[in-house]
């Protein structure tokens, strides 16, 4: 067995483990990032699309924000569409002056793969088997299969990290959070009763803005990657098989449930990916056990219908990347410490708002009458109420992390 040594290593190569290792070589800490998948898979992944005014920042301040200035599109406000009518709910002038940004997550993977190779990083795709050991020690460890820092012979040979910490950023389905032990876990879990039918398309977006509409034969969502490729997302049953849905299927449903307008423009074309993603609102806390720290999906999942998943990311590591800085500054662990409770606290803000986005413009086919027309009534608050879309506006462009 092969042994090496790095200060942080970080198990996912998504979002958060890519902006993390960045972030840390930039405070002169070193890290090894492992990935299962291989670099071309992540640089495809069709996932998030809107960046918070946050994630804007931090992608600038930490030199991967070129592109994304340059090819993002920058929204100022949304569309909500129900009972027949559009309600714009206009960012800057009920947040002081914030949007947000259009930006395909698999964008920001390049944009940090390629910041963080020229930085001299390393990132071992296709990892396989990784495992973790001697979390309460100081010098836990993880193993695994694969290239390793140069083409081994044995392509199955097994190499072991020793570290200072683990950063556990391999989404919801990784190995991190099995390894926090069942007496100590706590999970907190909502899943819908519905999925979101997904088309990517290479044809104009049908507006220049997203439109959320909440329409009696479901939830649809307009959305885009850029003025020449579209993104449009349904409602369907959660056990919903996605190969029922041919093209034309989908999009004669998508003219169904959008406004007559935007059905009468809208331009279809074949589909370039298409699948079903299950909603789910999902905490697991606490988000450190011993030398491992979670950050992203791998602690918590939201319903994308209030774009926050990947920003939620974004911010577990700005915490995480300030606290093991102060450790390694000054020996401190006190931030450590209160890293998951700092998390936490901004993580329940953001799965509140993402339970109430998906209440407010979802068919829940269980729905009592009485519930139906509470949501048209919030509904019809929100289009009167300049406190109620301020509140909606706040969560939309992201709360000020603290
Ligand atoms: P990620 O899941 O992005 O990255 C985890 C990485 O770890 C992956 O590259 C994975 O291959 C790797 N990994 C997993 N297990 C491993 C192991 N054992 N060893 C090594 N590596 C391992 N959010 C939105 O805001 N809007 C959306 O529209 C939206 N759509 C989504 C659609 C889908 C299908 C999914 C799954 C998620 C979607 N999300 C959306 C949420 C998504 O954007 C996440 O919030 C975001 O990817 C979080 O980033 P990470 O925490 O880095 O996790
Ligand atoms: C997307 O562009 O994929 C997207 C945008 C807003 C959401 C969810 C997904 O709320």
């Amino acid at each position: 067995m092969k042994s090496i040594r790095t200060q942080v290593g970080i198990i996912g190569a998504g979002p958060a483990g890519l902006l993390l290792s960045h972030i840390l070589h930039l405070q002169g800490i070193e890290s090894i990032v492992l990935e299962k998948s291989s670099r071309n898979t992540v640089e495809a992944i069709i996932k998030a699309g809107v960046l918070e005014q946050g994630t804007v920042d931090l992608m600038n301040q930490i030199g991967a924000g070129d592109r994304m200035m340059k090819e993002g599109l920058a929204h100022e406000g949304i569309i909500m569409r129900f009972d027949g009518r559009d309600e714009r709910i206009h960012f800057p002038e009920l947040t002081g002056g914030k949007s947000v940004m259009i930006y395909a997550q698999h964008d920001v993977n390049k944009d940090l793969i390629k910041a963080r190779l020229a930085s001299g990083g390393d990132i071992r795709f296709e990892a396989r088997d990784v495992s973790i050991y001697d979390l309460d020690s100081s010098t836990p460890k993880i193993r695994f299969r694969g290239k390793g820092d140069e083409p081994s012979k044995e392509a199955d040979e097994v190499t072991e990290i020793t570290c200072d910490f683990i950063a556990g950023c391999d989404g919801f389905h990784g190995v991190s959070r099995q390894a926090i032990p069942q007496e100590v876990i706590r999970i907190y879990e909502r899943v819908y009763p519905f999925g979101w039918l997904g088309i990517l398309s290479d044809t104009p977006p049908v507006n220049h803005e997203l439109i959320y509409t909440n329409h009696e034969r479901g939830f649809a969502l307009c959305t885009m990657r850029s003025t020449t490729r579209s993104r449009y997302y349904l409602q369907v049953p959660a056990d919903e098989d996605v190969s029922d849905w041919s093209d034309d299927r989908f999009w004669t449903e998508l003219k169904r449930r959008i406004p007559p307008d935007a059905a009468a423009t809208l331009q279809t074309g074949p589909s370039l990916e298409k699948s079903v993603a299950p909603l789910r609102s999902f905490v697991a806390e606490p988000l450190r056990h011993g030398r491992l720290f979670l950050a992203g999906d791998s602690a918590h999942i939201v319903p994308p219908t209030g774009a926050k998943g990947l920003n939620l990311a974004v911010a577990d590591v700005r915490f995480l990347t300030e606290a093991l800085a102060a450790f390694y500054k000054s020996g401190s662990s006190d931030q450590l410490d209160g890293y998951s409770d700092r998390c936490l606290a901004r993580v329940w803000k953001a799965q509140r708002f993402s339970w109430w986005m998906t209440n407010l413009t979802h068919r829940f086919p269980e729905a009592l009458p009485f519930e139906r027309r509470a949501q048209a009534a919030e509904l019809a608050y929100l289009a009167g109420s300049q406190a109620a879309q301020t509140a909606l506006a706040e969560n939309y462009v992201g709360l000020p992390l603290v």
